[in-house]
């Protein structure tokens, strides 16, 4: 269709659903914490809640349609709200993880352009000591229980704000969301989608990807700051009616995700490969959860045989899923009761053409390495993203003949089935992060220790692969003691940058290996890591 939004053609077809009684008692929003709090919101009071979010940002906030506002929450009800009310009003949204630091923040601020931001009293520190440097920054919005100078309070703004609200006629085409994400040069670039990127395909498709249903309780683990979290916990199980099951859990604790399973009636589970291996690392006793039907894995390869340690463990098999922030989520899959080949990625969904191609775009003979590519010629398929934003050099290198190159290499087989193989280039992929060795780097050479580092993939048995940074000290850092170096400069990182960056190993080395022209020859590094 020419005119789509989430928020009238979707959550308020539910709501009006539940009016009807023609959905069940299941709550659209089930939120819980480890103190026994709980929230659950049908579908109705999400209309309401989050009409009167789009009133606080048009009306309270001065903010229209194709303006920007950078949304960094943790897992709180109140993103779902600043989400859907940034839909109504056609207000670009852009997700970004709490792990940021002042810095992360100040670039994704300038860069968008952005003329308000939402977050917590964790980072509202961080974002005012960069705030003057952002000229576009309007509106600072805190979701707390307490004030803040210069800060408007989001919670009290909703309580007042009229639930009378008209929902924008927006255009399919119309710009909706903006993911930051790493590349292998450079800062993050900001993948841009429209309105039927996410929430059209997957009102299309949905019942061919986690078949989902309105009974359904789903748990999507990630982050709100990823797009597989946006596609998880907000578009796939609304589409489908289904309940989406948050639990806060401001720190990763595998107890915490087993008591959760057994506890509530969760029936399908999305979480990243390096989440269930930590949990089968565990010694817990049981693991055949109550309600649980379906689970997914992706953000990283799972391997067979941890597909199988789950499965005699569980009953349940591990579907694997995969998607970038630059594909808005899932192009290929195993279909539930169909034959899954364990390492495999699935099959492609129809109609998106996935295809093992050259470096010039031709298609490959199954079984031969090659790039992961998704046809958008002679059409472009609903759900890939517009650009990169103020990139029109790297939109055109992703594209490649015909296709949309993802970077990733793969294999196809005579049956269709997907394998991947990783990355040919310096992007780590460390437990489900997607980290650009560009930001480490600058990360440690503020520290006065680092004379220059490279940073590189290297293999871990539980995360996949975890941040790995050789350096070269500087003179007056050589005599010091390098474990204590090493942890110091681990800090470091974490202090200046978002933590989960930070290289889980450190090497001191006397100099880096460099190409004739004085450039850091990464890949070398990474091969030895790998044993190649
Ligand atoms: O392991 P350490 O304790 O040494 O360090 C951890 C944290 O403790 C630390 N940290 C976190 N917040 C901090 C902090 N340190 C200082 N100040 C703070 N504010 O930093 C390290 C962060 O590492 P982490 O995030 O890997 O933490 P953790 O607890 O080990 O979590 C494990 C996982 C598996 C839950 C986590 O790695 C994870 O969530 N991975 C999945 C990421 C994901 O969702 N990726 C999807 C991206 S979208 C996509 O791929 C499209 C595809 C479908």
């Amino acid at each position: 269709p020419e005119k789509f939004n989430f928020a009238s053609d979707v959550l308020d077809y539910w709501t009006q659903m539940e009016k009807e009684g023609k959905r069940g008692p299941n709550p659209a929003l089930w939120w819980v914490n480890s103190q026994g709090d709980e929230v659950k919101w049908s579908f109705r009071e999400l209309t309401d809640f989050t009409c009167r979010a789009a009133n606080v940002f048009t009306q309270t906030c001065g903010l229209q349609q194709g303006d920007r506002l950078a949304l960094i929450l943790p897992r709180l009800p109140e993103w779902w709200l600043v989400a859907m009310g940034c839909i109504r009003t056609g207000i670009i949204f852009i997700p970004g993880t709490t792990q940021m630091k002042a810095k992360d923040i100040l670039y994704r601020l300038k860069q968008s352009n952005a003329q308000s931001i939402v977050t917590t009293d964790a980072l509202a520190p961080e974002v005012d000591s960069v705030a003057s440097e952002c000229p576009a920054l309007k509106t600072k919005l805190l979701v707390s229980d307490h004030s803040r100078e210069g800060w408007l309070d989001f919670r009290s703004l909703i309580q007042s704000a009229s639930p009378d609200h008209t929902c924008i006629k927006s255009k399919t085409t119309d710009p909706m969301v903006i993911f930051f994400t790493s590349g292998t040069t450079g800062f993050p670039k900001m993948a841009k989608h429209r309105n039927d990127s996410a929430g059209l395909k997957l009102a299309h498709f949905s019942r061919k990807l986690l078949q989902l249903k309105a009974s359904d309780v789903f748990w999507c683990l990630s982050d709100p700051g990823w797009i597989v979290a946006v596609i998880g916990t907000l578009f796939e199980p609304w589409t489908a009616g289904s309940t989406v099951f948050i639990h806060h859990l401001p720190q990763f604790d595998p107890k915490v995700i087993v008591e959760t399973l057994f506890k509530y009636p969760i029936t399908q589970y999305f979480a990243a490969p390096s989440v269930y291996r930590m949990i089968l690392q565990q010694n817990f006793g049981s693991l055949r959860f109550p309600t649980l039907e379906h689970c997914a894995a992706g953000g990283e390869a799972v391997l067979p045989e941890e597909q199988e340690k789950w499965r005699q463990r569980t009953g349940l098999l591990v579907h694997q899923v995969y998607g970038q922030s630059e594909t808005s989520g899932i192009h290929m899959r195993h279909l539930w009761g169909s034959q899954v080949k364990p390492g495999s990625m699935g099959k492609a969904i129809p109609p998106f053409d996935v295809q093992i191609i050259d470096d010039e775009g031709n298609i490959l003979p199954p079984n031969t390495e090659g790039n992961l590519g998704i046809r958008i010629k002679p059409t472009k398929p609903i759900g890939l993203f517009m650009l990169y934003e103020n990139d029109p050099v790297k939109t055109a290198k992703v594209e490649c003949g015909d296709f949309y190159n993802t970077g990733d290499k793969a294999t196809i087989d005579e049956e269709g089935y997907i394998w991947f193989l990783g990355r040919d280039d310096d992007i780590i992929n460390a437990s489900g992060y997607r980290i650009g060795p560009a930001e480490v780097e600058s990360a440690l050479a503020e520290h006065p220790a680092v004379a220059e580092s490279a940073v590189v993939s290297s293999p871990d048995p539980i995360r996949g692969q975890v941040v790995k940074a050789f350096i070269v000290l500087t003179p007056q850092f050589l005599s010091h003691d390098p474990d204590q170096l090493a942890k110091e400069l681990q800090e470091h990182v974490k202090a200046v940058t978002a933590p989960y960056k930070y290289p889980r190993k450190v090497e001191f080395v006397p100099e880096l290996p460099k190409s004739v022209l004085g450039k850091i020859k990464r890949s070398e590094l990474r091969e030895k890591e790998f044993g190649q």
